[in-house]
């Protein structure tokens, strides 16, 4: 296992922080209290995430003092939702630039089966090479969508995904769950020697999320990598507590839920 990817986990477990859905969804996403980045970098050290993943901008302008706590890991491309046809995201920070703000991994999103995957291969390919002559982890996020993709949860697309991010050279592959455990272990079997961490998805209830986050651990995922789930909660730090058990002291959902009641 490469330094970096140590710095970005936990006894090999990745519970990461992500703060990009200002970015790709706007202020849609956000309430009075997690517009502020300081909001969201508190729950990240006081919850010990072991990363927390945003832009750049709010890298530079928050991430400071204790804030250094938490392992950085910046995204280096972002696309809105005021964006039509087959999706794309293009890098605008370079891997220096994030290496320069402290980073120890670097993030890129791939749209797998859009007419522009050509060019996010090219662009994540020549990230993964500078990341790691710089020795910064390299991080995928494979979602399959576009024109050429019936169905962005399948799980024969996410496994595909997995699979390219691996052959790419990721260190870390970021998919979405769709619920089918052995097909999201056959996920983690394509992914190989790349970690397979989940995303959270919308806003759901308590007790969904932490089942959710149990069963990524069943099916052999490395962690998870979340955002609205814990900073759009009422209690992110109680949600967090939960998902700590649950990734490093094997506790199980229905424990903890009994707990929280
Ligand atoms: P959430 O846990 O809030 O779903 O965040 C995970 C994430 O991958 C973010 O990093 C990213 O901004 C967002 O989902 C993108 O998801 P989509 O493109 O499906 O809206």
């Amino acid at each position: 296992m490469m330094d970096n990817l140590h710095s970005i986990s936990r006894d090999n477990t990745y519970m990461i922080l992500a703060y990009d859905q200002g970015f790709e969804h706007g202020p849609t996403d956000f309430d009075d209290s997690n517009v502020d980045p300081y909001y969201v970098f508190d729950i990240a050290r006081h919850g010990k995430f072991t990363a927390i993943a945003c832009q750049p901008g709010i890298a530079e302008k928050y991430w400071h003092g204790d804030y250094k706590d938490t392992p950085l890991l910046v995204k280096l491309n972002g696309k809105t939702r005021l964006q039509s046809g087959d999706p794309v995201s293009r890098q605008h920070c370079s891997v220096r630039r994030a290496q320069e703000l402290g980073a120890s991994a670097v993030g890129y999103t791939i749209y797998l089966g859009s007419e522009h995957q050509q060019t996010m291969f090219q662009e994540f390919g020549s990230i993964v090479e500078q990341a790691h002559e710089m020795g910064l982890a390299a991080v995928c996020w494979m979602y399959p969508r576009g024109s050429n993709v019936d169905d962005e949860m399948a799980t024969e697309n996410i496994a595909y995904g997995a699979r390219i991010a691996h052959e790419l050279g990721a260190d870390i592959v970021k998919v979405k769950d769709n619920g089918d455990e052995p097909g999201m272990h056959w996920a983690v079997r394509n992914a190989a020697q790349t970690d397979l961490v989940v995303a959270g998805g919308s806003k759901t209830d308590p007790e969904t999320f932490l089942r959710n986050v149990e069963r990524a651990s069943n099916f052999g995922a490395s962690g998870i990598a979340v955002g609205r789930n814990v900073w759009q909660s009422e209690k992110p730090l109680k949600i967090t507590a939960g998902v700590r058990r649950i990734l490093f002291d094997d506790m199980q959902a229905e424990e903890i839920l009994d707990v929280m009641t």
